[in-house]
């Protein structure tokens, strides 16, 4: 049984776990204005929780594509009071959505159990703040970055590419001293990837197998459903999402990232029963 050790909390990867998405952004828990109500955001940790949420992932930084950059202050500002609220409240493995070394430092001495970077650590600092901090990390693939990522990206053959990249940010954490038991690998669903890209990287998801890591997906309400649904607005994306959920855990997927926790929760206690009948 593989257990992740996120700090004061585990993680039980002998099933699928549900990663709760909690965006702590100006659109989200605020009057409009850049104040963020921390005492919402804590009750929607609660209400995470209660709907079966195993893991939350609070970030402060928009990187959905053509975002602006957050700077650093503000950052930390969105985000460390959430973590020490929820951290103080709840039982719960909390991870931090950066790519900052120092949101990364002042996220785990507030209570982040887990760096969850979709820069992969290639930001300034951020490999030797994270092998410092002693928790696990998500390494995530993106091509390109978030203001431009969409704009034509191009693979020679993607699952083998994102695997390539993949695979070399793992030797260069080895390198660097992290132990490989701290490390998660996401093929990043959406970031610097066509249509056509994101459906072959799920039909080959098993292919991720062979670097023998936990494997992370996030694909909730991202626009490759939009696409395939016709056009789907992001509120109508729920059950495009939930299928995508199944098809990732058959294919070995240790952590679904989602906003819709308690379908979510769900769809993978359903794939999971069937998939332990021997
Ligand atoms: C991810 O895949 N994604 S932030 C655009 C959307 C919907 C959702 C409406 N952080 C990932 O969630 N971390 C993000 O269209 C992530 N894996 C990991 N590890 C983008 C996002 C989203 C973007």
């Amino acid at each position: 049984m593989t257990r992740l050790v996120c700090g004061e909390q585990t993680v039980d990867l002998s099933r699928p776990q549900v990663m709760g998405i909690l965006n702590v952004t100006p659109d989200s828990f605020s009057d409009g204005g850049r104040f963020i109500h921390h005492d919402i955001a804590l009750k929607r940790a609660l209400t995470m929780v209660a709907e079966g949420a195993d893991i939350l992932d609070i970030g402060g930084e928009s990187t959905r594509p053509g975002a602006p950059a957050v700077e650093e202050q503000q950052e930390l500002d969105r985000v460390i009071p959430v973590i020490q609220s929820i951290a103080a409240e709840l039982p719960v493995p909390i991870s931090v959505d950066t790519n900052k070394a120092i949101v990364m430092r002042e996220a785990v001495a507030a209570g982040a159990g887990l760096i969850n970077d979709v820069m992969a650590l290639q930001g300034e600092g951020a490999l030797a703040a994270a092998k410092e901090l002693n928790v696990p990390i998500c390494l995530m693939h993106m091509q390109g970055l978030p203001r431009t990522m969409q704009q034509d990206p191009q693979y020679r053959d993607v699952v083998a590419d994102v695997k390539a990249f993949l695979s070399e940010r793992v030797a260069v954490c080895l390198n660097a001293g992290i132990a490989r038991e701290r490390l998660l690998l996401d093929p990043g669903f959406g970031f610097g990837k066509t249509l056509e890209h994101n459906l072959r990287l799920l039909h080959d998801l098993d292919l991720f197998g062979e670097l023998q890591l936990p494997l992370l997906v996030g694909i909730s309400r991202k626009s490759m459903i939009g696409a395939v649904l016709g056009d789907a607005p992001a509120d109508q994306r729920l059950f495009g999402g939930l299928a995508c959920a199944v098809m990732a855990i058959e294919r070995g997927a240790a952590i679904i990232r989602t906003h819709d926790i308690k379908p979510t929760a769900d769809v993978i206690r359903m794939t999971h029963a069937v998939m332990s009948v021997n």
